[in-house]
């Protein structure tokens, strides 16, 4: 993977990036544990947890399954096992989601109603889906808004025996036909994850091919309410991402403001607190603190939202820091004075790096906590005005504390950033023919998002990078969301002039258009945008997703949602590349199902291959033979 990597001038290489790196030599000069030193603590790996054969459920346990002891004490063989580990962890990934899309309903019902800092920003998109979901769209903007949030709180709370609206609406025909052969039509989420965490309890559901089955229902459930859903409410309140220019690495961080860093998923106290950093109430705080002014950056997919919505909410913005596995390293510059994390991805180790210099880590979501941060300003839509100001306060307050301490990476590289349906319909005026043309004619050989998470497992954002560097050579677009877009922006590989790396019939492309050849789709929940772009393209051939040129991959996947996010896209027929290896080798059936069978079921199905040229190759294969069938 060598020339995927940038190592510190000590010759570190923990990470893809220079600045990670030489941050790491910095905390290690200074003695202090961090999450590549507790990856190696953690060495070797119990290889039982690998493949997904230790079953805790019940006080028998744990059980491991070996060549000695093929069944569990209460004769539960891998298969049973390792489909019902998949099960829960794609619960657990699916009830994050609702919660991220029920604080979205409750938020646009609180602005309906004039209470809010927030205003509907995207009007058109309201009235289109309202007329989608079958609503009056000539009421007024915030009376249909709230209708709208009303619809989706209704389909979240549905029974498991009442098949989602929004699949129906918005599902590609061929897709509901397979997944109604497959009787995978999934009901209201908070149900499904009622029955699969109910099934997947000790002695409920031990078959494991109905196991599998609950995975793809609750996969579906996610992917229309917890992504599609979600990434609509948040385009209508907050407005649909437009093309902006912006930076991204820890170069960003200015040494002489009061720095506030918005970490998580849910952007919606980070809009908050960009509108109230930029009042001039809060300014003058930070100047008579010392500080010259006020910056809000952003870290993982709340940076994302913010960083493509700056035309619709207060702009403002000062630049990305980087994603997941640097967190505990932009805190160890000493010159963040505020994190404020929302939902998922905050880790423990965070604290040990905030107390070592004058961070204050504050949880701005209810089901937030972390050990030792006694800090909470619990998002509520009719007070985030006022907490907004509140945490403003308290990073102006923290920054009196700041140490001198302070080293900043001098690395920073630009991106272009909100691509997205609308986005792409409005650079190629008004059609997706010029992008179909491109595709058709073979200068864009195929398109592959390459989503999610960063992992340590083969080395911070290496194998991320390296898949995207060679896929864009072989003149395939890429599309990314989540960790991997932190990693493609601090690259520059979403810069238009990043074409310069591609192959020349996409160089061409890209130059044309003015393009770069990553496209930043945002966040992972705007995986959910990726499913929308993917629908209007086999709309607009008159095809099935699954016989698009078009693969999807989770190079680094990590947590609970991309599990969901992965067997969604296979799903929705598409080849899904993941690493490093889920959880599932221990068992034969499910890993056979999930690589081989389920292709001829959904379409889709699972590519496991660390490395990353090879998984290329693979995608490549996949995306010729499907030109190939399409005749183009
Ligand atoms: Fe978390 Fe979204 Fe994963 Fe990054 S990408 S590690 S979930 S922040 Ni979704």
């Amino acid at each position: 993977m060598g020339n995927c990597h940038t190592c510190s001038a000590a010759g570190t290489c923990v990470s893809a990036h220079k600045s990670t790196n030489e941050m790491y030599d910095r905390t290690q000069a200074m003695g202090l544990t961090t999450i590549f030193d507790r990856w190696e603590a953690q060495q070797p790996q119990c290889g039982f947890g690998m493949q997904g054969v230790c079953c805790q459920l019940c006080s028998h346990g744990p059980c491991r399954i070996t060549p000695k002891a093929p069944r569990a004490i209460c004769g539960a063989t891998a298969d049973t096992i390792v489909a019902r580990n998949l099960v829960r962890l794609a619960t657990h990934g699916t009830a994050a989601y609702t919660h991220h899309l029920e604080e979205l309903a409750k938020t646009i019902k609180a602005t309906a109603a004039g209470k809010t800092p927030f205003k509907i920003s995207d009007e058109q998109k309201l009235r289109d889906i309202a007329g989608v979901v079958g609503l009056d769209t000539s009421k007024p903007a915030d009376e249909l808004a709230a209708q709208l949030a009303d619809v989706i709180l209704a389909e979240l709370r549905k029974g498991a025996d009442e098949p989602l609206a929004l699949v129906n609406l918005f599902a590609p025909r061929t897709r509901i036909e397979a997944w109604e052969k497959l009787g995978v039509v999934p009901g209201g989420p908070l149900s499904e994850v009622r029955d699969a965490l109910t099934k997947s309890m000790s002695n409920i559901d031990t078959d494991p091919v109905d196991l599998l089955l609950t995975l793809l229902r609750i996969s579906i459930a996610a992917g229309y309410m917890g992504l599609v859903a979600t990434i609509t409410l948040q385009d209508i309140l907050l407005g649909t991402p437009s093309l902006t220019r912006t930076e991204a690495d820890l170069g960003v961080i200015d040494p002489d403001t009061v720095n506030i860093v918005a970490h998580g998923h849910v952007p919606l106290v980070g809009t908050a607190v960009l509108q109230a950093a930029q009042t001039e109430e809060m300014q003058a705080l930070a100047r008579a603190a010392g500080a010259k002014g006020i910056k809000v950056y952003g870290s993982m997919c709340t940076g994302q939202e913010l960083m493509q919505r700056q035309a619709t909410t207060a702009g403002g913005f000062a630049g990305q820091l980087s994603n997941w596995l640097s967190q505990e390293y932009y805190v160890a510059t000493g010159a963040v004075d505020l994190v404020m994390m929302d939902m998922n991805c905050s880790i423990p180790g965070l604290k040990t790096t905030a107390d070592r210099f004058h961070t204050k880590l504050v949880s701005v979501d209810r089901i937030l906590r972390m050990e030792g941060v006694e800090d909470h300003v619990d998002y509520d839509p009719e007070k985030v005005a006022e907490q907004a100001r509140e945490l403003v306060k308290m990073a102006v307050e923290t920054y009196k504390k700041r140490g001198k301490d302070i080293y900043i990476p001098p690395y920073k590289s630009g991106a272009v950033v909100g691509f997205s349906v609308e986005t792409i319909l409005g650079a190629l005026g008004g059609s997706l023919d010029p992008l179909l043309d491109a595709v058709k004619r073979g200068a864009i050989k195929g398109i592959v998002a390459v989503v999610g998470c960063t992992n340590n497992r083969n080395g911070h954002d290496g194998q991320g990078l390296c898949i995207m560097k060679e896929l864009i050579k072989r003149d395939i677009l890429v599309i990314a969301a989540g960790c991997m877009s932190s990693a493609a922006e601090i690259e520059g590989l979403m810069l238009p002039e990043a074409a310069d790396q591609a192959g020349d019939n996409l160089k061409g492309v890209c130059k044309a258009l003015g393009i770069p050849p990553v496209l930043n789709f945002g966040s992972c929940v705007d995986i959910g945008r990726i499913g929308v772009a993917v629908t209007a393209i086999a709309n607009a051939l008159g095809v099935d997703p699954s016989d698009l040129p078009v693969a999807a991959s989770a190079p680094e996947y990590l947590e609970q949602k991309a599990i969901v996010d992965g067997v969604f896209a296979v799903a929705f027929g598409l080849l899904t590349h993941i690493g490093p290896v889920p959880p599932v080798t221990g068992s034969p059936l499910v890993t056979k199902v999930l690589t081989q069978d389920i292709e001829g079921l959904t379409g889709g199905r699972v590519l496991v291959e660390e490395n990353p040229v090879k998984a290329v190759d693979a995608m490549e294969a996949h995306i010729n033979a499907k030109r190939a069938k399409l005749g183009i």
